[in-house]
């Protein structure tokens, strides 16, 4: 798979997870800004597969530590079969979201798809939040602040149960990058757990450059490099159209060379582009700033040849 030249993309235009509206218009922002042209520009064949047509946002309280659970399990169930689906057809799945409660059909998906391929498969979890929370642990009950719980197997069981293994993931195919706003008995949660954090701080310490060198360490040729975009992990600064901004975090140059070394690992084979938030962006600047960095991702980068 790493090495397909042709690129899927798949519409999820769905906020179920979120307190905020608006990430529902991500997919059609992402177009706007010309996600599909940049990377035909660069060599790839893409399809457009357009939106998934899921249940609408009922705007309820949570019942049980969920909100909305049956409707992510009904967007998660279509996200799982349109990603298992490409990937069966030798294709690379672009998921255009959406919140991120979108990951776990996303994930779920590429994680079957590894199993029955025997592939390895590493996924890194691009975001200012760990994304781990729990029914008991939740502050808010949103689904966005869970998938990375629900895919390592604490979540509810209708998400756990998409399709393909049970788990999804081990802890130790996980690492998050760029994480700076974790709740209290989340923060517990993700180290009881044993995932691999390159938090912020970590970063100002020791660089972009040697943080994505420890986190890309096992990712050889034969493994399946999953990334799971959300904005939010940009500064918002320079990222303003998300509705959870959390500052601090990495500039335009650190972005850049964080979407660069992955691109040079040759092993990007799913990716989800996540949180983008329309009503709250500044002249589609964010989604222009996503497709720019997707380009990189993908290779773009300098004009030095290296190694
Ligand atoms: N931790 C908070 C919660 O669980 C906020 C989570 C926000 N998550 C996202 N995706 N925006 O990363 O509600
Ligand atoms: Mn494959
Ligand atoms: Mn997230
Ligand atoms: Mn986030």
């Amino acid at each position: 798979m790493p090495g397909a030249k042709h690129l899927s993309l798949i519409g999820v235009p769905t906020d179920i997870g979120a307190s905020c509206l608006g990430a529902s218009m991500g997919p059609q922002a992402l177009r706007v800004a010309g996600l599909r042209q940049a990377l035909e520009r660069m060599g790839f064949s893409v399809s457009d597969c357009g939106d998934l047509n899921g249940p609408p946002n009922p705007q309820t309280p949570a019942a049980n530590g969920y909100r909305h659970l049956a409707e992510v399990v009904a967007w998660n169930q279509l996200v799982h079969d349109a990603v298992y689906r490409e990937l069966s057809a030798q294709r690379l799945p672009v998921v255009l979201g959406g919140d991120h409660s979108i990951g776990v059909g996303s994930i779920s998906a590429v994680a079957r798809h590894c199993h029955e391929a025997g592939r390895r498969l590493r996924v890194l979890w691009l975001d200012a939040h760990a994304d781990f929370n729990t029914a008991a642990l939740t502050p808010s009950g949103n689904l966005h602040g869970m998938p990375v719980a629900c895919l390592v197997g604490a979540g509810p069981e209708a998400l756990l149960n998409l399709g393909g293994p049970v788990p999804a993931l081990r802890a130790e195919e996980i690492s998050h990058i760029g994480v700076r706003s974790v709740d209290p008995g989340e923060k517990q949660l993700v180290h009881d757990a044993g995932i691999e954090v390159f938090d912020m701080r970590y970063i100002d310490e020791v660089g972009m450059k040697a943080a994505m060198q420890a986190a890309l360490r096992d990712v050889r040729e034969g493994v399946h490099l999953h990334v799971s975009f959300d904005v939010d992990f940009l500064d918002p600064d320079i990222a303003p159209g998300v509705a959870t901004t959390v500052r601090g975090g990495p500039s335009y140059r650190e972005a850049q060379l964080c979407m660069e070394m992955v691109a040079d690992t040759g092993c990007l084979a799913s990716l989800d582009i996540v949180e983008l938030n329309p009503a709250l962006d500044v002249r589609n600047g964010t989604a222009q700033l996503a497709v720019d960095l997707v380009e990189s991702l993908f290779g773009k980068s300098t004009l030095m040849r290296r190694r």
